[in-house]
């Protein structure tokens, strides 16, 4: 596995990603899980996608608000490429170099997902955009929050709360977030080796403790075992 958190030792940091629908629970978790990163021992930040720099958030701002939707998924896998390059340049890189670990809610499986698997995009232009931009980033593990799409939907909604708009995304019909969760999991399937389903139905403390397991079992005892001599 081709990974900025080098599991040797030379730099603890590690680099986890949330993934999943609408409402799926990511937001909460990442914070959970920063919290318990520090609880261990382990400094770690969250951050998100798109946006967690200044010029990604202006891109965040551009993308929900469906102004660059007109010009089609291409152009809109672009955008989230050109928005990921900043962050992972000044925020997301910089950290791992310092061995701080990095929680991001979305990250590529997002763009496969969305602008790939539902926006039809030629599967070798993702892969392309992935190679250019993200290079030897890759996650170390990614956790698959999933969940039924009309119960992410409804979470998603009552936050929002009566008379707030949804985005551009959160405006899609059913068939095109149970499209997305399909392809959360056919990502998570094909590539088991950094992917982790994580059952988010479940209450939050209960979707934690699962989240835990998978970064101790996965990272955390791992890296105990490689280093033992
Ligand atoms: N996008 C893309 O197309 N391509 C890309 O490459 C990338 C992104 C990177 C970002 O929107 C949009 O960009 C996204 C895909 C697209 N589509 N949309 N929409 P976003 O970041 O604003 O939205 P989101 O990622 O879907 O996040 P979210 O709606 O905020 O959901 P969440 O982070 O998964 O959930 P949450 O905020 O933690 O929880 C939602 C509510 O449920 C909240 O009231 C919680 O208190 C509650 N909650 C959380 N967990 C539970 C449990 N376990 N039980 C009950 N209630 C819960």
């Amino acid at each position: 596995m081709s990974s900025s958190a080098d599991l040797n030792g030379s730099s603890p940091g590690f680099f986890i990603t949330l993934e999943g629908g609408e409402g799926a629970g990511k937001s909460t978790q990442s914070r959970l899980l920063v919290e318990r990163l520090a609880a261990s021992g382990l400094e770690a930040i969250a951050t998100r996608e798109p946006g967690g720099t200044p010029l990604a958030e202006a891109y965040r701002t551009a993308l929900l608000s469906g102004a660059i939707a007109p010009l089609g998924p291409a152009a809109e896998a672009i955008a989230f490429s050109a928005a990921r390059i900043d962050h992972l340049d000044r925020k997301i890189a910089p950290a791992l170099a310092r061995g701080i670990s990095v929680v991001c809610d979305r990250f590529i499986d997002s763009t496969r997902a969305y602008q790939g698997a539902l926006g039809q995009l030629d599967p070798r232009l993702i892969a392309a955009l992935e190679r250019v931009v993200v290079g030897r980033y890759r996650p170390n593990l990614t956790l698959m929050l999933d969940l039924p799409s009309e119960i992410g939907l409804a979470r998603a909604a009552a936050r929002r709360g009566n008379g707030a708009v949804a985005d551009r995304f959160e405006q899609q019909d059913l068939a095109f977030h149970d499209g997305l969760r399909r392809a959360f999991l056919n990502i998570a399937t094909e590539d088991h080796g950094r992917c982790v389903v994580i059952d988010a139905t479940r209450p939050p403390d209960a979707v934690a403790e699962a989240i835990w397991q998978a970064v101790t079992s996965r990272l955390l005892n791992r890296r105990t075992v490689e280093r033992e001599p």
